[in-house]
């Protein structure tokens, strides 16, 4: 590594909290599917930003709406109205087929908003006795960072000293239709959920367990939440990860690639009166629905759709995966996947995926580790073929290498 990369590197370490231990490498361009480094190295971007950055890094219509937009109007506050809020609206509500939109910012205040709106329809709808509300969620889940959020987290290292922890949540195990069933009460209001468990590990339910969960929140009139800021807007292939079920949420969480990654935008979007229930004064944030993000918003919403970016995560998510499965390499346990939310998991003997990220980012592919023994591969939904057999190709060889 070169002076200067060293530098970057030490100089976040001395003025930067530690809260994450990046792969050794300092990022200073992008485009479509790569990345390039400060030395000039290029790598497939393998990560995709956690999937936000879907549409291919700097998409040059989502640029060019966040330029000619910044130039016009940036932030207004919700106090007064904007040109672009309402255009926002109409296509996210097109798109998507909901009825009520709340706008935010980043993925954790979409579910923090979320948690409110649902909590606030049981008592005012549902009618459950005040304070006494109480929201069904995973073992294993990720849903962001708050402390509402790490208050029904079940991984030590994101809740440890940071409690006193907010009450109402009931934990159940992912996958169990059963397990919902005996969990839900009278004061049960929501079930929140991931169609994908990511940070978990990419953990796919088994075939027909939403079909199921549909049908037990319905009959118990539990609104089901699904928190889509990963999997969603194409990520798996579809539009939503619902439509591999054929169901549908009555509240939907998007984030990350609501923006193309260019800008933090995130939006809690429901089918029946759950938003309906909120009144002026009673929730809201300085710069959701901001006419920058929408903007950037409606671009990277209309990219997604007119240039098959949904098509090609299916097509080239297939190509992929049987590509995994392929590799012949006694270091692979498992290789799962579902559009372009991909993971090998190793055996713990391989020693680590960690190790492994490191050796393709040698061979000029990024991607990260998780959970100790998962390769997460989630590369923007513009890939074409011959990236994908590029990719596969490097895998390849990393993942039969030797480190002995
Ligand atoms: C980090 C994981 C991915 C999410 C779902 C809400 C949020 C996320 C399903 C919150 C965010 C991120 C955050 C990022 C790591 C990352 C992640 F490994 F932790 F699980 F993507 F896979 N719901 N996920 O996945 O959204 O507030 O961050 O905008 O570094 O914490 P946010």
């Amino acid at each position: 590594m070169s002076a200067s990369v060293i530098d970057f590197i030490a100089t976040e370490a001395r003025f930067g909290a530690h809260n994450y231990e990046p792969i050794g490498v300092v990022l200073s361009r992008g485009e479509g599917v790569w990345v390039w480094d400060t030395e000039g190295n290029r790598y497939l971007d393998c990560l995709s930003a956690y999937s936000a950055v879907s549409q291919g890094h700097c998409h040059p219509k989502i640029l060019a709406a966040l330029v000619e937009q910044a130039h016009r109007l940036t932030l207004t506050s919700r106090a007064f109205h904007n040109d672009q809020l309402a255009l926002f609206y109409e296509e996210i509500a097109a798109l998507t087929g909901s009825h009520k939109v709340l706008p935010m910012n980043s993925g954790a205040e979409a579910v923090e908003s979320a948690i409110k709106s649902v909590r606030k329809w049981g008592y005012e709808v549902k009618g459950v006795p005040d304070g006494q509300a109480e929201i069904i969620v995973c073992a294993n889940n990720f849903h962001g960072r708050t402390l509402g959020i790490v208050s029904f987290s079940t991984d030590p290292e994101t809740r440890t000293h940071f409690g006193p922890f907010a009450p109402g949540f009931r934990i159940i195990p992912f996958g169990d239709a059963v397990a919902l069933e005996d969990a839900i009460t009278p004061n049960t209001v929501a079930f929140l959920v991931e169609p994908i468990q990511g940070e978990a590990g990419l953990v796919i339910p088994p075939a027909g367990y939403f079909t199921k969960v549909r049908q037990l929140c319905t009959v118990n009139n539990v609104m089901l939440v699904l928190d889509e800021i990963q999997t969603g807007l194409g990520r798996t292939g579809k539009l939503l990860a619902e439509q591999h079920e054929g169901i549908e949420a009555d509240v939907t969480l998007l984030g990350k690639a609501l923006s193309g990654g260019f800008y933090p935008v995130s939006a809690v979007l429901s089918n029946n009166d759950v938003l309906g229930t909120l009144r002026p004064g009673q929730h809201g944030s300085t710069f959701g629905g901001n006419p920058l993000a929408c903007a950037v918003a409606r671009a990277a919403m209309r990219v997604l759709v007119e240039e098959g970016m949904i098509e090609n995560a299916a097509r080239q998510g297939a190509r992929f995966l049987e590509g995994l499965k392929g590799i012949r390499a006694n270091t692979i346990r498992e290789v799962r996947g579902r559009g372009l939310m991909l993971a090998v998991e190793l055996h713990p003997e391989a020693g680590g995926a960690r190790r492994y990220c490191e050796a393709l980012q040698g061979k000029g592919i990024l991607a990260k580790d998780t959970h100790e023994y998962t390769i997460r591969i989630a590369p923007p939904l513009v890939i074409t073929s011959d990236q994908v057999d590029w990719a596969l190709e490097r895998l390849a060889t990393t993942l039969t290498q030797d480190f002995s």
